[in-house]
């Protein structure tokens, strides 16, 4: 028996886990790590059941090729020549553009995921760089990009020391926070309330955070802006705001707001104007507040100005960056990479519709678009890393059409699914157990400075492969140094790159330090433990990767401390409240104003024992309220004369679901998970229970414009009976 102390994977929560493990490498009970230090041993059922998640016979442990409609297994030398033969006629015949790359969800969580996204998007040198972000949070990069000039200051609300959390759109005590890492959520919104603190939500679902609130408001989905806007104008029209940093665009946004008074609100949102006011009222007289939006905010028709508005009533009510109200983390790892120029965005666009890059990266609500249209640089092959797009994003059985249209598709994925089902070739990642942990992404949304490293509980076997090398390996191939380069070569470029950034910043520890000195000192068992000794020992704690390894549990930083100026990065100097590119969207939203309210939208639903699409093959977290139901309220059930199943249809397609009666939404909305429609899939728990494909109905044609993100709540639909 062996004990392995591990950060959870999976979700924003970064739970440290205690694993124990029989002799064989079994996972025999998994367990909260009460010594971590942030999070205290707080586990949830999908942490619990991650044994039998990476213990999944159905993983890949070999590398597939497409042989017919079929896969075989191959060797690792195979798979990468194929990878190199396939991607490098594509790049011959029709140039670089021709290969998009696509980072999911998991890459925002796994070391490779980090270290290597930035060498293989330089060595591709393609402007087909796609993501999970802008299905999920582009606009909150965006809104932070204008406001403050660094796409990545984002602040958390300071949930431990607030006297008052409205929560917009965001469900943490089933997601567990997103953007907003606080691991046990529940104990944290339950103490804020003992404490005497106030929780608000609004949402169209009373959700479990709304039933753990003070206060619950059903809103219109897509209508935030509204809300918020009617917020702003009370707290200008009764004198209460409280700037207390230096910002411009003030009048401005005075003025802009002056034709969206409380009434609006009411009006479009459905919440009563008094309400509005008194919303504005408590924020500002409560001692300490903030304001927090997720999902509910962002995947929506105007996410950027819903995520700017959020932080806009956060600067007017004094409440930015300060104890109590959002602030900003310290990573231990990352501060080197806040530094540069102001956030830059539409330096290139995409081919067919002319989208705005944002973040190098483009739209994933075009990429159908560009893998379909004919012409000079029409995507032809994909790269596609960790991400099930066909479930996962607007639209997705067009994207699946489409990825079966590729000349060649190679995917980094453990499982053969709705979307690697397309590949050319499959090369999957070890088990969790076997892959180093380190949060990078996390560190920068965490309401305490904390760091943990965890290396990996078991070794690799010999016909395996780490993520590290698939990726090196893969960003070698697509620089044009072959199948057979030595991959450390990525890795030592890499940390060469860091060194000598931080030699020529001024003010770094080691300026003018010479670099091969420097990287003498440098420690770690392969590479990923190098490249995060590097950036731990230029980061602002006097870390090491030796020191993390010596405390297993993890090291607690301290609180979050205030530090807007050291981030600060617009042209002017300011926090900029009225950014033009912001500005000039309200012509859409009061569009929006004008328009017809749909019958019925459909909005969606995160589940506590699930997680997007890759959690449905355990069968411990199957069944129960883990399933995919359409939640619809009783008047509607009563209204559309729904049985046991309804057809909901809406412009990009139609699906049959079961119908679950339930109170908790409003009527005028139905709510349907995603990540679902396994329909024969060889993932064989999943299929015994495949649900369907929500993004069989969400619509590729409909973004936020500001920042290309894709529209999943509010989507018009038409619900009614399905006779059998
Ligand atoms: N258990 C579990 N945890 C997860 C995940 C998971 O799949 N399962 N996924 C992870 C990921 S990738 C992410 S991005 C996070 C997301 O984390 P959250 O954003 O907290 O999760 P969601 O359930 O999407 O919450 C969005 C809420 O917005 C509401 N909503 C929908 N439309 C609107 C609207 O127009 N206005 C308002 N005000 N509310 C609206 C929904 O009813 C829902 O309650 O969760 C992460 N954690
Ligand atoms: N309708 C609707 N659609 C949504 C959302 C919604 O709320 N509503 N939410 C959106 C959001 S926020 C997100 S983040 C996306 C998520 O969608 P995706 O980015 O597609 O992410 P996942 O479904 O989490 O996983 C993608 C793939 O990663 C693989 N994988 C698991 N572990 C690893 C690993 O260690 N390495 C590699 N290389 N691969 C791994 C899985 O097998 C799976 O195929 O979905 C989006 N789609
Ligand atoms: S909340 Fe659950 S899934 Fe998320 S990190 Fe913690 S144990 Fe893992
Ligand atoms: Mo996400």
């Amino acid at each position: 028996m062996t004990t392995a102390h591990r950060t959870c994977p999976i979700c924003d929560s970064v739970c440290g886990l205690k694993i124990e493990l029989n002799a064989a490498g079994r996972v025999t009970r998994v367990t909260g790590d009460e010594r971590d230090p942030f999070t205290g041993g707080y586990i949830c059922p999908k942490g619990a059941g991650l044994g039998q998640l990476d213990e999944d016979p159905d993983r890949l442990r070999h590398p597939l090729i497409r042989e017919g409609d079929g896969f075989r297994e191959a060797s690792w030398e195979e798979a990468f020549e194929a990878v190199e033969r396939g991607l490098g006629e594509v790049v011959e015949k029709h140039g670089r553009d021709a290969v998009a790359v696509f980072f999911g969800n998991p890459t925002y969580h796994t070391m490779a995921g980090f270290l290597y996204r930035v060498p293989l998007i330089q060595a591709l040198a393609s402007k087909n760089v796609y993501s999970s972000g802008t299905i999920d949070h582009m606009p909150k990069h965006v809104a932070c990009g204008h406001l403050y000039g660094d796409p990545f200051a984002i602040a958390v609300p300071d949930v431990d020391r607030t006297d008052y959390l409205l929560v917009i759109g965001a469900n943490p005590m089933e997601s567990h926070g997103s953007l907003f890492c606080a691991p046990n959520m529940p104990a944290r919104l339950r103490a804020l309330r003992k404490r005497g603190g106030k929780l608000v939500v609004v949402d169209p679902r009373r959700t479990r955070t709304a039933d753990a609130a003070d206060e619950h408001f059903f809103v219109r989905p897509g209508t935030d802006p509204f809300l918020l806007l009617g917020i702003v104008h009370t707290l200008f029209a009764e004198g209460l705001t409280a700037v207390t940093h230096e910002v411009a665009g003030l009048d401005e946004l005075r003025e802009l707001v002056a034709e969206f008074p409380p009434a609006v609100a009411e009006r479009v949102c459905g919440v009563p104007a008094d309400d509005v006011v008194r919303l504005a009222r408590e924020l500002a007289a409560a001692p300490t507040a903030a304001v927090y939006s997720r999902m509910g905010g962002s995947v929506v028709e105007f996410g950027t100005i819903t995520q700017w508005l959020v932080d806009v009533v956060n600067v007017l009510t004094g409440n930015l960056d300060r104890p109590g109200g959002t602030m900003f983390t310290k990573t231990a790892a990352l501060e080197v990479f806040r530094t540069g120029q102001p956030f830059e965005w539409g330096r290139w666009r995409s081919r067919v519709k002319g989208l705005p890059e944002v973040l190098g990266e483009l739209p994933t609500a075009t990429l159908a678009d560009e893998i379909e249209t004919p012409g000079d640089g029409q995507v032809r092959a994909l790269i596609n890393i960790g991400a099930n797009q066909v479930v996962a994003a607007p639209n997705g059985p067009r994207l699946g059409r489409a990825f079966g249209g590729l000349d060649f598709m190679v995917c980094v994925d453990p499982y053969l699914n709705e979307t690697t089902k397309h590949a050319s070739v499959i090369l999957p990642p070890p088990r969790i157990l076997q892959s180093p942990h380190y949060d990078f992404l996390m560190q920068i949304v965490m309401v305490r400075n904390y760091t943990r490293y965890s290396p990996p509980a078991l070794p690799l076997d010999d016909d395996q492969r780490s993520e590290a090398e698939i990726l090196a390996r893969l960003t070698l191939i697509a620089a044009g140094a072959g199948a057979a380069a030595d991959p450390s070569g990525v890795d030592e470029m890499f940390i060469g790159q860091l060194l000598t950034g931080a030699t020529q910043m001024p003010g770094s520890p080691v300026e003018g330090a010479d670099v091969a000195a420097l990287r003498a000192g440098i420690e770690g068992d392969d590479g990923t433990e190098q490249v995060l000794d590097t950036l731990l020992k230029f980061g602002p704690y006097g870390l090491s990767l030796a020191r993390l390894k010596q405390e297993p549990h993890g090291i607690d930083l301290g609180p979050l401390e205030p530090r807007l100026k050291e981030l600060l990065r617009t042209p002017s100097g300011k926090v900029e409240l009225a950014p033009a590119p912001i500005v000039a969207d309200f012509d859409r939203l009061r569009a929006r104003l004008a328009a017809p309210t749909p019958d019925v939208v459909l909005i969606g639903r995160r589940q506590l024992r699930s997680n997007n699409s890759w959690l449905h093959n355990v069968a411990s977290l199957v069944g129960g309220s883990n399933r995919c139901t359409l939640h619809v309220n009783p008047v509607d059930v009563a209204r559309l004369g729904l049985g046991e199943r309804a057809v909901v249809r809406s412009a990009a397609g139609e699906v049959v679901v079961p119908v679950e009666p339930n109170d908790a939404i409003m009527p005028g909305v139905v709510s349907l998970p995603h990540g679902w429609g396994h329909e024969g899939s060889p993932q064989r728990v999943a299929a015994r229970n495949p649900g369907v494909n929500a993004n069989a109905l969400t619509d590729d044609l409909v973004i936020d414009v500001p920042s290309g993100n894709a529209v999943f709540n509010g989507v018009p639909v038409t619900v009614g009976p399905h006779e059998d």
